[in-house]
């Protein structure tokens, strides 16, 4: 069906979780709906606020733009709004746009009748955020353990609190969701390239069907996983990207306070070595 005429078609009232009609309509190509709405709230204060902070800071140069979050010794209460209150109040801003963004996708899903799984992975990108900010400083007793919003400065973050565990690529959540990224980029250049190869043959030939991709498989690694089931394993292989993450990070202080590296001393103390004076 061409896409306009499937629009006409589907572009009907109904599927809303909150606000009945009230906000069932487009705009241009964009659905709007009450999380459309509260997402634009959100995120249009969430801005304003930064620009303040900006303001204040002294510089809109948009990579150095850096909102901070509060000092540690305001613990878990709020701070004046120049001393890390504006983060706090953007912190909410973007919690809010993030999940009225997952809940409109909801929407949108319900209206046509499918699955609920993007709305599904956009949550555990947001459950990564929410460890960052609210989770793990949370855990820590204080709003000041959050990133800082800004380019540079959150890569500063990054780095001081990786260094501050001597060497986080010895933490082993890290460790499974580097492995789960760079598998994820494996599986869609394979997938990707597989399409493409036979959506595109050589001039003159016929387009390849899935029984090319499934034999190309076959051939190659003695098994297919179907034309289905690859984006399955795309899907896990990014969820667990974004899980491991999160796990990689709140057991970072909350679980584990010395050295990434130290963690694996438990090797070295199973019951299974010979005496060191014995040998
Ligand atoms: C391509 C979809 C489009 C989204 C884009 C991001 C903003 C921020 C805000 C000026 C894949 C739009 C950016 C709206 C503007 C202000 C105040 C998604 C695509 C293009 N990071 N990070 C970036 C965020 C964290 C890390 C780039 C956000 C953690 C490292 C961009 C968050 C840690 C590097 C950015 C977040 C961390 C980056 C490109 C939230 C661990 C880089 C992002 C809300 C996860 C890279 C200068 C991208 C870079 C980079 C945004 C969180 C580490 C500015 C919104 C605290 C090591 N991060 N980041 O393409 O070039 O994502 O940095 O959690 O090297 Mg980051
Ligand atoms: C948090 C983003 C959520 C985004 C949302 C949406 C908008 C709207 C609008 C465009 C989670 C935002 C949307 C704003 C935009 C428009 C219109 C995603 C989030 C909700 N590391 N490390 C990770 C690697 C080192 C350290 C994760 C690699 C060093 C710390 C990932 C290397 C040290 C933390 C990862 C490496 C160190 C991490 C990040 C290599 C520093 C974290 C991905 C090759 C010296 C962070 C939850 C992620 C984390 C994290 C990869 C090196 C420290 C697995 C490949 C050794 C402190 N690192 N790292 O989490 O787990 O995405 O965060 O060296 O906190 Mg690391
Ligand atoms: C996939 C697929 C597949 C496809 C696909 C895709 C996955 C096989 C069949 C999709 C994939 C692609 C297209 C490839 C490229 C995608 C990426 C690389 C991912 C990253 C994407 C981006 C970087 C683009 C991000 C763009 C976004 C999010 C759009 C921005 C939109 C808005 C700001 C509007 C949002 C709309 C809302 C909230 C609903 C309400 C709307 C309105 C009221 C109308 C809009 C009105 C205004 C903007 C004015 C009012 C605004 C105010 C007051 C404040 C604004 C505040 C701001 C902060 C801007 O598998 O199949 O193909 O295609």
């Amino acid at each position: 069906m061409a896409l306009l005429s499937f629009e006409r078609k589907y572009r009907v009232k109904g599927g809303t979780l909150i606000g009945g009609d009230l906000f069932d309509f487009w705009v241009g190509p964009f659905f709007v709906g009450f999380f459309g709405v509260a997402t634009l709230f959100f995120a249009a204060l969430g801005t304003v606020l930064i620009f303040y902070g900006a303001a204040i800071q002294g510089t809109f140069n948009p990579w150095l733009i850096n909102i901070q979050p509060p000092d540690l010794s305001y613990g878990l209460g709020m701070a004046p709004l120049k001393e890390g209150g504006l983060w706090q109040i953007i912190t909410i801003c973007a919690i809010g746009a993030f999940v009225s963004w997952a809940l409109r996708e909801v929407e949108i899903c319900r209206k046509l009748g499918m699955g609920y799984h993007v709305p599904f992975a956009f949550s555990v990108a947001i459950f990564a955020y929410v460890t960052l900010v609210v989770i793990r400083p949370v855990l820590m007793g204080a709003w000041g353990h959050g990133f800082p919003y800004g380019i540079f400065s959150h890569l500063d973050w990054v780095s001081n609190v990786g260094y501050s565990y001597l060497h986080f690529h010895y933490n082993p959540a890290h460790m499974l969701a580097v492995t789960f990224f760079f598998t994820t980029t494996l599986a869609l250049a394979l997938h990707g390239g597989l399409i493409l190869s036979a959506a595109n043959p050589e001039k003159g030939q016929e387009v390849k069907t899935p029984d090319h991709e499934d034999t190309f498989f076959r051939d190659f690694i003695g098994y297919s996983v179907g034309t289905l089931g690859i984006h399955r394993v795309g899907l896990l292989l990014a969820l667990n990207a974004g899980f491991w993450s999160a796990i990689c990070i709140v057991i970072s202080g909350p679980v584990w306070t010395k050295g990434w590296p130290e963690w694996w001393n438990w090797w070295l103390e199973l019951p299974i070595w010979p005496n060191a004076g014995v040998m």
